[in-house]
């Protein structure tokens, strides 16, 4: 590895006089663990988190990493979280697993053995092979997805599953939901630069919490506020930090965001506030869109989403007179059965209004479509297509317990590489899917950094490297920034990284794609070399490649993605398979999980700013922080329910049912209910986490979870436990 010249000094503090001449200090570090940091190297946070951002990690003499710092790319301008900046309790945790390990115990009891890495890759190619033999290779099953971002070690088994012909993996437990919204009107996976936020007059925040979840959104907010007095509104069913820091905050019903855009929609059209010229040369189906929210007005909306009707006019008005107005489309609303119709109606608003034109005006979703790279060779395109079946991610409960639909008339999953991703935690429907995990005649290889719930059920697991520790190359979906990495430390005990180990798998299993022949670097150059982009060493000098669009195609000047035109009326067959009964105009569609008098409580399970996803609950500052487990409840229903602060309540419906805390408070829609974090399983009192309660049916019309789409009851704690 050549360390060139990013390398920089830090100064008298971290330069080997200064530790020589502080002898007090230093023995006071070496008690507190501290390792006085000799070189600050460049690299880029790998989390499935919109800021990917730029990182300067401290490494010490002993070649242990220290603080992490942010880089001053434009967009994040130095910031990261705080859950980063201590990454070093990820890297140097005394429980990462740092050897192949095979089970000894019975499965899921997390007894394992060392063995080597030949016997293990061995092993997994002898067990591929063998499921291939027995069922065809549709029996065996890669699945990935997010623990790294990085498109190298993100798409390392993609490769291999092409040319094997292993079964394919529907990615639907993220954003397939918002992107059929988004795609169904826009037609096109392009959005407003975030950085555009700073110009805004009015910012609407719809399903999203940045100030956990995206934070540099909340820097650009608050500079719009500053230099022009922008306004803020957050539409989200509870008081996050986001919504506290709102001029307005509609705290509407989960899954009724459709509703309220309707209603918007009404007043736009009634009292003449949309841009009759752009909507005439960029909207296909207006008329009908006024004739069908005319009866879909704020007293409407006010009997569905649980907002005054007084709120939603005055809302509307603001919108409606307010051209330089952005609305940030969040995942969070798109977690519901009704999801992507939900989406696809907020996005008509800048339609109509014809904030598209101006800077700080629009919407902004996903910015990864803006990036153009030759994946080729990096995914093995170039292999012939493979035709084998998709299987569902987020339905991996159904596809490991045999349910006959799941598996696409294919044969049962008999062998899996697990990388990227803790599925015993993170899918909905957590006891099938442990059921499925557990299977005796299922061979399960877990590539790892930590012993993760996932990595328990296990027949191998196996040590991964961190981002700190292999090469990769990042885009983004929150800016607009290309970026590389190389390892900054040596790989931690045996741990290596999924491109190697996908390599050594392929040489064993007679994959000859030419990318199993490359090293990382050589990979990355060849991907920007194809792209007619910088080399890989020119790019990790430069440390970021902006790939903006230019102003016209990310506001859609030039036409949106259907024929130039923007479409009210959705054409939900051209979107996905499982598009019958899903309205083609903007409607509420009452397909959510139905509250009724067994289960009167909406559930939602948004993300902890101390985690990223199930990432994080492992190291000790993060976990602290957390807390616990918690249950967000509205006091007027605690105050029925006979529950007060501090109590251990019960939630369940007919999945199962969990123990948690109770949190009383007025910040929360009234017949919600709200847990945030995807905690470890054992930190639940009964040691089955939040997914228990979550179904895992696809959601249409292209399937996904429903993370925020969940009816339950709460029962004080019967067995009186209220520690
Ligand atoms: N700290 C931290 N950052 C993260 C993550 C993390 O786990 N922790 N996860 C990362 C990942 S993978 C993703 S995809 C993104 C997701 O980030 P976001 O786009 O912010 O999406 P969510 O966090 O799922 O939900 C955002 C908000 O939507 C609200 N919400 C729930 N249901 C509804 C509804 O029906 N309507 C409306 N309007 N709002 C609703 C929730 O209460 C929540 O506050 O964040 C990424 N960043
Ligand atoms: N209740 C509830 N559940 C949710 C959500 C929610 O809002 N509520 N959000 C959903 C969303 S948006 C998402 S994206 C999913 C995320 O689900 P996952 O993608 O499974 O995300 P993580 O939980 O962060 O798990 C990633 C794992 O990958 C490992 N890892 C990291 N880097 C590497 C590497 O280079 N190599 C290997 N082999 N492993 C690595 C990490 O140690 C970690 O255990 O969860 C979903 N689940
Ligand atoms: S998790 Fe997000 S905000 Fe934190 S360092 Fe990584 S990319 Fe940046
Ligand atoms: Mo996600």
């Amino acid at each position: 590895m050549s360390r060139n010249n990013t390398i920089t000094k830090r100064g008298r503090k971290g330069s080997a006089k200064g530790v020589g001449t502080r002898a007090g200090g230093v023995a006071a570090r070496a008690r507190l663990g501290y390792c006085a940091p000799m070189l600050s190297l460049p690299s880029v946070c790998p989390h499935d988190c919109p800021s990917a951002c730029p990182v300067d990690v401290e490494v010490g003499q002993d070649g242990r990493v220290g603080r992490l710092h942010g880089g001053k790319m434009p967009y994040t301008e130095g910031v990261i979280c705080a859950k980063v900046a201590r990454y070093a309790e990820r890297i140097h945790h005394p429980d990462r697993v740092t050897q192949p390990l095979r089970r000894v115990g019975d499965k899921g009891s997390g007894r394992f053995a060392p063995i080597s890495w030949d016997e293990a890759v061995d092993e997994i190619a002898h067990r591929f092979r063998l499921a291939a033999d027995t069922h065809g290779p549709e029996a065996v099953w890669p699945y990935v997805y997010g623990g790294s971002m990085g498109l190298l070690q993100m798409g390392a088994a993609n490769r291999l599953r092409r040319e094997m012909g292993y079964s394919r993996q529907g990615l639907t437990i993220c954003a397939s939901i918002a992107s059929a919204g988004w795609m169904a009107g826009v037609g096109a996976k392009r959005s407003v630069d975030s950085r555009e936020m700073a110009k805004s007059e009015l910012i609407v925040i719809w399903g999203a919490n940045p100030a956990a979840t995206q934070v540099h959104l909340m820097g650009l907010m608050a500079r719009a506020r500053k230099s022009h007095g922008a306004k803020v509104v957050v539409v989200d069913p509870y008081r996050t930090p986001t919504a506290e820091k709102a001029d307005l905050h509609l705290m509407l019903r989960p899954g009724t965001d459709a509703a309220l855009a309707c209603a918007v929609m009404h007043v736009l059209f009634r009292d003449d506030l949309i841009d009759a010229a752009y909507v005439a040369r960029m909207g296909d189906g207006t008329e009908a869109l006024r004739a069908h929210v005319a009866t879909r007005g704020p007293a409407w909306a006010a009997a569905i989403t649980g907002l005054e009707a007084t709120t939603i006019e005055a809302f509307a008005r603001h919108y409606g007179t307010t051209k330089r107005s952005l609305i940030r489309l969040g995942y969070g609303m798109s977690r519901s059965r009704n999801g992507a119709v939900s989406l696809h109606a907020v996005s008509c608003l800048p339609v109509l209004t014809g904030a598209w034109q101006y800077e700080g005006g629009g919407a902004t979703q996903s910015l990864s479509g803006g990036f153009v790279l030759d994946r080729t060779l990096m995914d093995g395109l170039d292999l012939p297509a493979s035709d084998a079946r998709q299987l569902d991610m987020s339905r991996i409960g159904a596809i490991l317990t045999n349910e006959a639909d799941a598996l696409m008339g294919g044969p049962p999953v008999t062998a899996m590489l697990v990388q990227n991703s803790n599925p015993a935690n993170v899918a909905p429907d957590t006891a099938k899917v442990w059921r499925g995990l557990a299977r005796d005649d299922l061979f399960l290889a877990v590539h790892e950094q930590m012993m993760t719930q996932t990595a328990r059920f296990a027949d191998l697991v196996l040590p991964a490297t961190t981002f700190v520790e292999h090469a990769d190359l990042y885009t983004a979906y929150g800016h607009t920034f290309l970026q590389v990495a190389k390892p900054v430390i040596a790989p931690v005990g045996e741990a290596r990284s999924n491109h190697w180990l996908i390599n050594q798998l392929a040489r064993r299993l007679g994959a000859t794609h030419a990318s199993f022949a490359l090293d990382e670097w050589q990979l990355i150059d060849a991907c920007l070399h194809a792209s007619n982009l910088p080399s890989a060493e020119e790019a990790h000098k430069a440390r970021w490649l902006d790939c903006a669009l230019p102003f016209d195609k990310a506001h859609f000047l030039d036409g949106f993605g259907h024929g130039g035109k923007f479409r009210f009326a959705a054409d939900w067959s051209a979107i996905g398979p499982d598009h019958a009964g899903l309205p083609s105009l903007p409607d509420h569609l009452d397909n959510i999980e139905t509250t009724d008098a067994e289960h009167p409580f909406r559930l939602i399970t948004p993300p902890s700013r101390h985690f990223l996803n199930s990432t994080f609950a492992e190291t000790p500052t993060s976990r602290r922080l957390a807390g616990r487990p918690t249950a967000l409840v509205h006091a007027e229903d605690a105050g029925r329910l006979g529950v007060t602060d501090g109590n251990v309540i019960r939630l369940g419906n007919a999945r199962g049912s969990v123990l948690v805390h109770a949190q009383v408070t007025d910040g929360i829609a009234k017949g919600v209910v709200a847990v945030e974090g995807i905690w470890p399983d054992e930190c639940f009192i009964e040691g089955m986490g939040i997914n228990s309660l979550i179904g895992a049916d696809a959601v249409p019309p292209n399937g996904g979870a429903a993370f925020h789409d969940c009816a339950v009851w709460i029962r004080p704690n019967a067995s009186g436990e209220n520690a």
